[in-house]
């Protein structure tokens, strides 16, 4: 892989023996509690996720953006900022493109890139949300939920489009967000536009290759703010059954009304072989698409007990995509990223670290203070030296963002990246 880091991102040897020592003290507590830590890291080092294309810019709201210098202006720059992140965290080996903002001119060009970065393709995203310059028809009024049946035509072609793109790239699945909707009620059929959406969809899973997964995301409101036809894990889930067993659903942690229960939605979800995909983020009010683990690490942690415990019963059709789907708005977009690798390590290992069969006996006599006790009892652990040294087996950095301070790769950037146009787009 190619190192664009200079050497201060290697720890010193002073910052190796004390991880050492805080691994061993770590390592010799679960043991008192029946845990090993082996077995966590390992768990750790076998977590991936997906790196968005569109968040390697710095991403802005209907206010504003402030792009900072350095930033990406193309699809290969993207993957140079990818690959750093992959490299200082171990566990984002993976890109998921949005097109056409991130269309590649020369797909083939584009998978030898990624290779020669050690990285490769996750799931498509279509975009069917906003008209692109020189469109025949505008989505103004919905997409695959339009009355007009040239626009949905229209709308079916492109997702055509991003499964050939897909496919050259070695992805295998697309996954489908629409925006489609009304801000008024009256505007349109509730009912239609629901069974237009699904027709649709019946056309893109049919032409897919055999072997990829179509990925249906939910989303309760914005842009549409009356109705919007996908808006929740219900009409997610009919259209997933509805299409077969190649098509499941992706909860995006954003896209839920406040105060939703989001474990219970993964536990439903994943009980059914039909958890599909996952958009990691956090909000405080609705699609904030901030740092994941910022603000509910709690509600983090519940999650990954759900994804853990599908994983460890072997639920059939469970092999979720991981995905991180976030607008880097006032962050360095890499920065903001190691931080979502490092929570999303960090969650994982707490979920593992949960005494599961104490667990499921508290469960089982109803003692609700020592099963509540019990996840709070691994959600406190400090568990941030199995999450460095599953890094450190990785041959990743021990503490990303510092060594990413270190190495000076912005400001490098920064120097690199001036003039020339800007070839992508994002949020
Ligand atoms: C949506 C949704 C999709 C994402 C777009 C950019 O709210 O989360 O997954 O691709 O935003
Ligand atoms: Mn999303
Ligand atoms: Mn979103």
């Amino acid at each position: 892989m190619t190192t664009t880091l200079s050497p201060a991102s290697a720890p010193g040897d002073a910052a190796l023996a004390d991880h050492g020592r805080d691994y061993e003290a770590l390592a010799e507590r679960l043991d008192r509690r029946g845990k090993s830590a082996e077995d966590v890291v390992e768990r750790v080092r076998r977590f991936e996720v997906a790196l968005p294309s569109w968040a390697f810019g710095t991403g802005g709201t209907r206010f504003g953006r402030f792009p900072g210098p350095g930033e990406p202006r193309t699809l290969d720059e993207k993957l140079e900022d990818a690959a750093t992140v992959h490299r200082l965290t171990g566990g984002a080996p993976r890109v998921s493109l949005h097109i056409p903002w991130d269309d590649p001119k020369d797909p083939a060009a584009l998978r030898e890139r990624a290779t020669s970065l050690g990285l490769g393709f996750d799931a498509v995203n279509s975009n069917t949300f906003q008209d692109q310059p020189g469109q025949p028809l505008s989505y103004k009024l919905g997409s695959f939920s339009h009355p007009s049946a040239a626009v949905r035509k229209q709308a079916v072609e492109h997702h055509l489009h991003v499964v050939e793109v897909g496919k050259s790239l070695g992805a295998e699945a697309i996954t489908v967000w629409l925006a489609d909707g009304s801000n008024y009620p009256g505007q349109m059929s509730l009912r239609k536009s629901f069974e237009r959406v699904r027709d649709c969809l019946h056309e893109v899973y049919a032409a897919m290759p055999q072997d990829w997964c179509l990925f249906t995301e939910h989303k309760p409101y914005e842009p549409s703010f009356y109705a919007t036809v996908v808006q929740d894990w219900g009409s997610s889930l009919l259209l997933a059954q509805s299409l077969g067993d190649r098509a499941q659903c992706l909860v995006d942690l954003g896209h839920h009304l406040p105060n939703t229960n989001i474990e219970m939605i993964v536990a439903r979800l994943a009980g059914v072989g039909k958890l599909g995909g996952f958009h990691f983020n956090d909000s405080k009010y609705g699609d904030d698409d901030l740092t994941a683990g910022s603000i509910k690490p709690y509600g983090l942690f519940l999650v990954f007990h759900e994804l853990v415990l599908a994983e460890r019963d072997r639920l059939p059709g469970f092999s979720p995509a991981y995905m991180i789907d976030q607008s880097h708005n006032i962050k360095d977009p890499v920065e903001d990223l190691l931080q979502t690798v490092d929570q999303l390590q960090l969650a994982c290992a707490k979920a593992w670290l949960v005494d599961h069969e104490a667990l499921a006996g508290y469960q089982e006599e109803g003692d609700v203070v020592m099963a509540e006790r019990t996840l709070k009892e691994a959600f406190e652990t400090d568990a941030r030296p199995i999450v460095a040294e599953a890094r450190r087996r990785a041959g990743a950095a021990l503490d990303p963002l510092a060594a990413f301070r270190a190495s000076g790769y912005r400001a490098q950037k920064a120097r690199e990246r001036v003039g020339g146009v800007v070839e992508t787009r994002g949020l």
